[in-house]
């Protein structure tokens, strides 16, 4: 009888998990109906009515990201070096300057190192740039041959041929188009590229590997994630190009796609250094509205990726109406520098939607600042950039960072930049 339990059990368990299974909603219809945090109210109800309340209200709605969503970074006690491992001043053909720079973070005995790959407009000095994290590795961003492979963990990729986690020349050149570093230099831009597992390699690990593992302080529920350990890595590149003649700290764009995006958006919100911030289809967790429940939930993305986030995220799975922020106020968190946060037409799972209201939603920080904020109440057409203070637009296509999106960051950035370049 007991064994005959047994069996049913084994049976059912499966069905049961079937059953339970993700269904993604897409239908705005079926969305609950929800109330958001107003940015520009303190924790004690109280309303923001200037630019000094903003400074502290901002502080309020930064330490809640930090602590229910992102997770806090512990202090760092390390060091770091960095090293030009390569220079050539005559790049793509002579278009450009291209440099390799090792950054070594350093904590005693343990050491994590990531390569920045940096292309500048060859005769330019104090270029603005922009910098973001590649998926794959830096050589996939380009044809060059002698650009390096990554040392760190890659994930496994049957197109690619990796079986054993360890990058590959069939892999180079493989994201050309989603970084355009042609176009980008030829338009009086610098690029800077690293690839994200050089950071922290993204599989859940228990946080025993990439810079999580230079800090000593003991984990609770409020720690840091691999999001925000990417967001830190940018910062300590930052600290980097502030060393750097041939690049313009005082301009750089940070910019990233999907999980990169979630990564940009807080490590701007985090470092006031970064001039100004991008987000491609960043998605849950990043510029669109958890409350929505459209595409992906906070409930799937903690057990997709357990580590991205700290543990008091996992609070709000299937529970969004309890968070005490939404993802309009990590946009606003930009404020008052531009933002720029752009979607694509059929990347449901983002919730196009849902990142467009995030920059309407953010915008009355802006404009309590006095600055344009967002001029738009309704989603715009496709390829029909709305520009504000924040920025958005909408192309045609699936979840990518193609050369139209680029075009849009580039004339976006010019616009705020040119003047001084
Ligand atoms: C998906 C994830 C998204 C997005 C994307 C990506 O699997 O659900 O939140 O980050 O990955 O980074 O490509």
């Amino acid at each position: 009888m007991k064994n005959l339990t047994f069996f049913l059990l084994l049976l059912i368990i499966p069905c049961l998990s079937k059953a339970q299974q993700f269904v993604a909603n897409y239908d705005e219809s079926k969305m609950p109906a929800y109330t958001l945090p107003d940015p520009l109210v303190f924790n004690d109800g109280k309303a923001v009515v200037d630019k000094k309340g903003w400074e502290k209200r901002r502080a309020e709605i930064y330490s809640i990201f930090e602590k229910e969503v992102f997770g806090v970074v512990p202090q760092w006690k390390g060091k770091m070096k960095s090293t030009l491992v390569s220079q050539k001043t005559d790049a793509m053909g002579g278009l450009a300057k291209r440099k390799e720079v090792r950054i070594d973070l350093i904590n005693g005995e343990r050491k994590v190192s990531a390569m920045v790959l940096i292309y500048l407009p060859r005769n330019s000095k104090n270029a603005p740039i922009f910098l973001g994290y590649n998926f794959d590795g830096n050589h996939t961003t380009t044809n060059e041959s002698d650009v390096l492979l990554p040392e760190s963990w890659v994930a496994n990729n049957k197109a690619l041929g990796i079986t054993d986690n360890k990058a590959s020349e069939k892999s180079r050149g493989k994201s050309i188009t989603q970084w355009s570093i042609k176009e980008i230099v030829s338009r009086g831009f610098g690029v800077a590229t690293v690839y994200y597992g050089d950071i922290d390699p993204d599989f859940n690990d228990g946080f025993k590997n990439g810079v999580h593992a230079l800090f000593d302080a003991p984990r609770d529920s409020s720690s840091w994630g691999s999001v925000a350990a990417w967001a830190w890595g940018l910062s300590r590149i930052m600290d980097y190009i502030e060393t750097d003649k041939d690049i313009n700290a005082k301009k750089v764009i940070v910019i990233g796609h999907s999980r990169l995006g979630k990564a940009a958006l807080w490590a701007t919100a985090s470092d006031k250094r970064f001039a100004m911030s991008i987000s491609n289809n960043s998605g849950c967790s990043g510029a669109a509205l958890s409350r929505r429940i459209f595409g992906e939930t906070v409930g799937r993305i903690n057990n997709s990726f357990p580590h991205w986030f700290c543990d008091n995220y996992k609070k709000y799975n299937e529970n969004e109406n309890q968070m005490p922020v939404d993802q309009h106020e990590l946009l606003a968190l930009n404020a008052p520098r531009p933002l720029y946060v752009a979607s694509a037409e059929e990347d449901l799972w983002s919730d196009p939607k849902g990142e467009f209201l995030s920059c309407v939603y953010a915008s009355p920080v802006y404009e309590l600042l006095g600055l344009k904020g967002f001029p738009a109440k309704e989603m715009p057409a496709l390829n029909t950039p709305i520009i504000g203070r924040i920025a958005y637009h909408i192309r045609p296509g699936k979840h990518d960072v193609t050369l139209y999106d680029w075009e849009r960051y580039m004339d976006f950035a010019e616009k705020y930049f040119k003047s001084e370049k």
